[in-house]
Parts: structure tokens; sequence; C-alpha cells
């Protein structure tokens, strides 16, 4: 079967990144398509992030897109660092006027969906498979999969092709040979819990230990994110329930801190810290988004942010491109995106130091590690940068 979608876009994946691309295009006019591995219950449940840059709720607002989310988001102007017993709390909301949204991304892509598919019209296929992209550098390019209902192929003929299938999708492999892959491994892994239980803290908690960092991010009022430094190839199945939880414990014990609120752990996974960047971020036709074209390892919780913002970049010049015959903010796409890229990715080395050295053995490395931070509290003109940083204020883009 052959779809012939003139002025149009094929977008591979609903993610934050493709949800938020088809949502511009079809508040533009323009035909497209999503194409989605997974049923529709499988992405509007799935666990992920949790914070939003203000920057993004902002983007998102003035595309329409953040009705549920400026309602139901928990601001947040504080982090707390907890090391050595003491508790740091780093005000970036005084320093710079603009705080962090908590919202968790099952919610965001549920609103996603529902706007792009029940609001603005978009058609989406869920369960598709064995998606093959052809011609993506002439001006015919072709994308075919196969139906989960039929079980036949299907070709769509289109325009353009959006690539926002994640860090495990295919159309990274549609770039040719020549495109390049910068890779950087942290060498750690993070077990990544979530909690059935309310956040015991009112901002996200970073514990610098010598047995590992510890994390705490809150998911929502009966839902806690944690972090657990462990090793890259631990198993999941060696962290009990006991163990989670002493060493949270511990980890995050400080002063003047009540002990951790501790219920079930509805999730338990070990995630390597790694990063990748793919350059450039666009091929004829072809134009990837979000993970799809970097990994960013959760250190700094940048890569929802990173993945919307080049939605934002995507979605406009398509429509720049197909509404009005505008090239150039297609053209510009691949090097303002992997502006802001490098930054974040800077920024997530930066903190990889600071939250790994106590736990590096390496006395040294511990030591500039508390350095670093110690410096946040010391110094107005570091403090401004960090702060710039972890809200995304001064990044290309
Ligand atoms: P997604 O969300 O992975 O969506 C890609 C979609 O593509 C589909 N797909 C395919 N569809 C068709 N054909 C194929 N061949 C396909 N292959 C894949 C998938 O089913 C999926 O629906 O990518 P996107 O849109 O680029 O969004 C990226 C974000 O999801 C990701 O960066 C964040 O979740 C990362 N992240 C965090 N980011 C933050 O900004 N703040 C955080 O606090 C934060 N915490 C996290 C995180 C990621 C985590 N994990 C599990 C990796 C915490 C965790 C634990």
């Amino acid at each position: 079967m052959i779809s012939t979608m003139t002025g149009s876009v094929v977008i591979i994946g609903a993610g934050p990144a493709g949800l938020t691309v088809g949502n511009i295009l079809r508040a533009a006019g323009i035909d497209c398509v999503i194409l989605e591995a997974g049923s529709r219950a499988f992405i509007e449940q799935r666990p992920r992030a949790g914070v939003l840059e203000e920057c993004v709720v902002r983007g998102l607002e003035r595309r329409g897109l953040a009705a549920d989310l400026l309602r139901h988001a928990v601001r947040q102007t504080t982090c707390e660092f907890r090391v050595e017993g003491e508790r740091l709390r780093f005000d970036f909301g005084e320093l710079t006027g603009q705080h962090h949204w908590v919202y968790p991304q099952p919610r965001l892509v549920t609103d996603l969906v529902a706007e792009y598919a029940d609001v603005r019209g978009g058609e989406i296929v869920f369960g598709v498979a064995d998606v093959e992209l052809t011609g993506t550098d002439t001006a015919d390019p072709q994308v075919s999969y196969t139906d989960a209902e039929t079980g036949r192929r299907r070709l769509l003929r289109c325009d353009f092709v959006a690539g926002c299938d994640g860090a495990q999708g295919v159309t990274r492999h549609a770039l040719p040979s020549r495109a390049g892959i910068a890779r950087h491994d942290y060498g750690v892994g993070w077990l990544a819990l979530l909690a059935e239980v309310p956040p015991s803290n009112d901002c996200a908690v970073f514990g610098l230990h010598p047995s590992g960092f510890a994390g705490h991010m809150a998911r929502s009022a009966t839902m806690t994110r944690y972090y657990l430094e462990c090793l890259p190839d631990d198993d999941p199945a060696d962290w009990s329930h006991r163990r989670v939880w002493a060493e949270l414990q511990q980890r995050l014990a400080a002063q003047g801190a009540a002990p951790l609120a501790e219920g079930r752990l509805i999730e338990k996974r070990v995630l390597p810290m790694r990063n990748f960047v793919v350059r450039p971020m666009a091929y004829g036709r072809l134009f990837l988004a979000g993970d799809a074209a970097h990994l960013t390892a959760p250190i700094a919780a940048k890569g929802m942010n990173l993945a919307l913002h080049d939605a934002f970049a995507l979605g406009d010049a398509l429509v720049g491109r197909l509404a009005g015959g505008d090239e150039s903010a297609l053209a510009d796409y691949s090097a303002r995106c992997l502006r802001r890229v490098w930054d974040y990715q800077e920024f997530s080395g930066w903190l990889s130091e600071v939250f790994h050295g106590p736990s590096s053995g390496d006395s040294h490395h511990a030591g500039t590690a508390l350095s670093r931070l110690r410096r946040l509290f010391s110094s107005p003109t570091a403090a401004a940068a960090f702060a710039e940083q972890y809200l995304g204020i001064t990044a290309g883009g």
C-alpha cells in the first residue's frame, strides 16, 4: 500500500519531541502522521523525566501546549546539596527570577497526544514495526513500516521526515556513514528508582557521599524518583527493598534533615551514565530531534528539555518551509540545536565531576569536587553561572 502525502511530514516516534513537532505542524494546518512503535497506553504511562525548565514551559505555552501543565505543575526555586552531613541550599530562583517546573513526563505526553490527536486532528499510528527510511537524501523521501492491525507493509511518500524515535530508534541509522557520533561514558551507573511515597524534601536533593551519589526528585504529591550511584553492570535484582532504603537513608542523611519516608518501589533499573551526540542532526530531508540525536544521561535532568528545545526549532522551521517557502531555519536547524546540546553536555560533565567525586576512590578528585561545589556558595559569579546552566538560560539555540 502506497500513500503519497504532498506538503507533509512523517514523524517517527511519539515521545515529547515527536508529539511537539506534530502539534506545531497541525496548528499550522500542515499534514503529518506520527508512527509510534508502542501503544497509546504504553507511552502515556512510561515513567521517566519530570523536571522542565522555565524557558521550555514558556515555549510550550506559546504553542498552546501548556494549559494542564500550568494548572498542575509544581514550581521549584531551590535545590539542595548534602555533603559531609551538611545541607547546602542553592536558591536559583532568587538569583535568576526563574524556576523549574515539576511535571511527570507521562502527564506531559498524555497532554500532547490528546491535543495532537483529539483536538488538532493529527494522525497517529500506534504499534508500527520495522520502520525503514529510503530516499531521505532526495526530494522524495519514503518511509515504510508494518501495520500492527493488518500485518501488511505500508509505504508513505512525504516531503520531510522527523526522526524523533529516541535513543534506541532507527532513524539515526539512516544517516550516511560520514555523520559523526561523539560518545562519552562516565563509567558509572545509576539505579533509577520510582517510589510510591510523597517527596521527603521541598526540592531536589543531591547527596554526595563516599558510598556513591544519591538523588531525590519529586514527581508528584505521591511519587518520588530516587537515584543511587552503582556499577554500570549492576543487576537491579541485587538491590533489595531493604538495601535500597538503607543506602538512600545513609547517603542522603544530613543534620536537620528528617529521615526519608519509605515505601513501595515501582521501578528499579540500572542506567549506565553515558552520552552521545550525532553531528549533524540533519541530512537531506531527514531531521533528528531529541534523544534520537543526542543522549544526555539524567545527571543534569536535561534530556526531556533538550528534546523539547529541538522540537520547537524543528516544528517552527518545517512550518516556515512548508507554509512560507522559507528554507533558512531548516538550513540552520542542526547548528542551532547543537549549540545548546553541547552546552548541556558540558554542564552534565561538570555535575558528574561534582556528584561522583567523593565516591571516585581518588582523593584528589574528591577534593576538587567539593571545592567546585563550595565555590557556588562563596562566589556570586560562580553561583550565577551555575544557575544559568541549571535553568538553561544562556545556552545557544
Ligand atoms: P522518547 O521519549 O524516547 O520517545 C521516542 C519514542 O519513539 C518510539 N520509537 C519508535 N517508534 C517507531 N519506530 C521505531 N523504530 C521506534 N523506536 C522508538 C518510542 O516508543 C518512544 O515513544 O524520546 P524524545 O521524544 O526524544 O524524549 C526524550 C526524553 O524522553 C528523555 O530525554 C528523558 O526522559 C530523559 N530523562 C530526563 N530528562 C529531563 O529533562 N529531566 C529529567 O528529570 C529526566 N529524568 C530521564 C529521566 C530518562 C530516564 N530514563 C529512563 C532513560 C529519568 C530516567 C529514569
